[in-house]
């Protein structure tokens, strides 16, 4: 009996983690180290990025400066899968992915993501206010794994 609980609890961390890392943080509600969501008002750039049933992101690479504002227009290209295009560091994501492979039903509405139905369309504005790395992928489960995930580098000029 005592295992079992116990091994309950170790699954449900995960998700208490995540909670506990999208809601963190006063002022700034959405703001993260990758960024924060954009204003349309303020959009500098429109990139467009397709999502393929073939698991693959093109373009799978993409360059931004720092400070600019990007609107990600996603489409599906395939017919047959939905897509997501969720932005992050390469450890949440991964984690991310985790959970949503254990939770498959789990349903997941962040301001770092968009949902794309097949055929459709999905767009997402967002700020990026600190130079590095950012990644971005599809954490429907099997999708993660098989390669579904790019990378943006974000320049400080
Ligand atoms: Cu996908």
């Amino acid at each position: 009996m005592k295992k079992t609980f116990s091994i309950l609890i170790l699954s449900a961390l995960p998700m208490v983690v995540l909670a506990a890392g999208q809601h963190a943080g006063g002022h700034h509600d959405n703001a993260t180290a990758f960024g924060e969501p954009g204003k349309a008002t303020e959009v500098n750039r429109v990139i467009e990025v397709q999502a393929g049933d073939n698991m693959r992101y093109t373009p799978a690479s993409i360059s931004v400066r720092r400070g600019e504002t990007i609107k990600f227009v996603v489409k599906a290209t395939g017919s047959k899968l939905p897509h997501e295009f969720v932005l992050g560091d390469a450890k949440t994501l991964k984690e991310h992915a985790e959970v949503m492979r254990r939770y498959p039903d789990m349903e997941h509405e962040d301001p770092n993501m968009t949902k794309v139905a097949p055929d459709g369309t999905g767009e997402l504005i967002w700020k990026f206010t600190r130079a590095g790395t950012v990644e971005f992928a599809c954490l429907i489960p099997g999708h993660y794994e098989a390669g579904m995930k790019g990378r943006i580098r974000v320049s400080a000029k």
